[in-house]
């Protein structure tokens, strides 16, 4: 295929470790949160070799934050997400869906406490930030919602751990999933966390001050040299097998949280009060249409579809869409998810998917629930 050439202008945002990322080697971009995001430097899979054997370093600034600082604070949080946040302490991290009023799914962001009236969300590819200033607005609430000067950078593999307690000290181990401390890094004090989205493990470091991002990222790199560090982005291999769901491809604002299985991370007892309970408790009622599962589909390797490839039943009607998909040697096929109509999605069922070529490749439901897919696809193959 032709090369296309990404322009950057104002209207997209200049992240403070970009230098690096061109320097070493980023071959194609992607835009997100009007953000440039490297998706591939070499090639996916020799980079998903790399993460899952040393650590990477990733620029995930376009992973914007927004802000929601005042006595409304949480109140407004609790408006936008069915999760309940009353639980969350200072120190922990939450996967806090945002859902509307009428149960479509808004942004899929990873909520920080930083105090009880401070919040930050770590948010995907749409606009948080408007959605809740309008909010704000229109309720009255007294909290300020801004994108503050903060940029998260993503240390990935299983080497994480090693480079990241040379750097900060031994106790940065003992950090469990989703909880943040306070580290200090080339002078800098940052929030460190461990999370990330990858299946390796690993941290995210926040950035609060954009004119020390090539020191910060210099700091980590000349410490990874024996780590064999690189630098990397988000691996589309790694995060399919893992399961990560991507917003705008996996799920979007016309989805709810129950087709794409994200109601494990709520459920509609909370007593703050929120946008998107009614709407959630209806559609339950009236039962869900479709479901995103994972699917694998046969034949040699494919490259991830530009457009959504439709999924056929035996009789050669639209069933479902192919939403995201990468070749897997782990699992010797191709693997997707995909979104399909209720009636189609227990494991085992056969579709067929049409390529944009035309070409037609037959592809088999193996799991609705993708954090099986390891047991399930070893099963298949043994
Ligand atoms: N880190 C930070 N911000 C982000 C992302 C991130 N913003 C955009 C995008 N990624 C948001 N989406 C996700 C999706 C999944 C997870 C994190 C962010 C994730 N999920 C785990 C899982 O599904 O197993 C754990 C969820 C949990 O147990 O709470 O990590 O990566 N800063």
């Amino acid at each position: 295929m032709k090369e296309i050439q990404l322009v950057l202008s104002r209207r997209i945002g200049k992240t403070p470790f970009e230098e690096r990322v061109f320097e070493q080697g980023a071959r194609m971009f992607t835009v997100y949160n009007h953000m440039p995001l490297a998706s591939i430097f070499r090639s996916s899979q020799e980079e998903y070799e790399h993460l899952c054997e040393h650590v990477q370093i990733w620029d995930v600034s376009s992973q914007r934050q927004v802000e929601v600082a005042g006595p409304d604070a949480l109140k407004l949080v609790e408006l936008v997400t069915p999760r309940d946040i009353s639980r969350c302490r200072v120190g922990q991290c939450m996967y806090a869906i945002l859902v509307d009023e009428q149960g479509g799914i808004v942004n899929d962001p990873v909520l920080i406490k930083l105090a009880e009236d401070r919040y930050r969300l770590s948010i995907s590819d749409s606009g948080v930030l408007l959605w809740l200033k309008g909010i704000a607005c229109g309720r009255n609430l007294d909290v300020d919602v801004f994108m503050p000067d903060v940029c998260p950078l993503a240390i990935q593999g299983p080497k994480a751990d090693d480079l990241m307690a040379e750097i900060v000290g031994e106790e940065i181990r003992q950090l469990k999933f989703f909880r943040y401390v306070r580290g200090r890094i080339a002078d800098m004090d940052l929030i460190i966390a461990r999370s990330g989205w990858s299946g390796q493990g690993g941290y995210e470091i926040y950035l609060e001050d954009s004119t020390r991002g090539l020191a910060l990222w210099d700091a980590i790199q000349e410490v990874g040299q024996k780590y064999d560090i690189r630098a990397g982005c988000p691996n589309l291999i790694d995060r399919i097998e893992r399961g990560l769901l991507s917003y705008g491809s996996d799920m979007t604002l016309q989805d709810n949280p129950y087709e794409i299985g994200l109601d494990r991370f709520f459920n509609l007892e909370k007593e703050a009060e929120c946008l998107s309970v009614r709407a959630l408790g209806r559609i339950l009622r009236e039962g869900i249409k479709n479901a995103l599962v994972y699917i694998f589909v046969s034949g040699d390797e494919l490259s991830s579809p530009r457009h959504t490839w439709d999924l056929l039943d035996r009789g050669d009607n639209p069933v479902g869409i192919v939403t995201s998909l990468a070749y897997s040697r782990k699992y010797g096929s191709n693997i997707a998810f995909a979104k399909v109509r209720a009636g189609f999605s227990a494991p085992g069922n056969i579709l067929s998917v049409e390529l944009g070529s035309g070409e037609r490749r037959q592809a088999e439901v193996v799991t609705r629930d993708w954090r099986r897919v390891c047991s399930l696809a070893q099963r298949k193959r043994g």
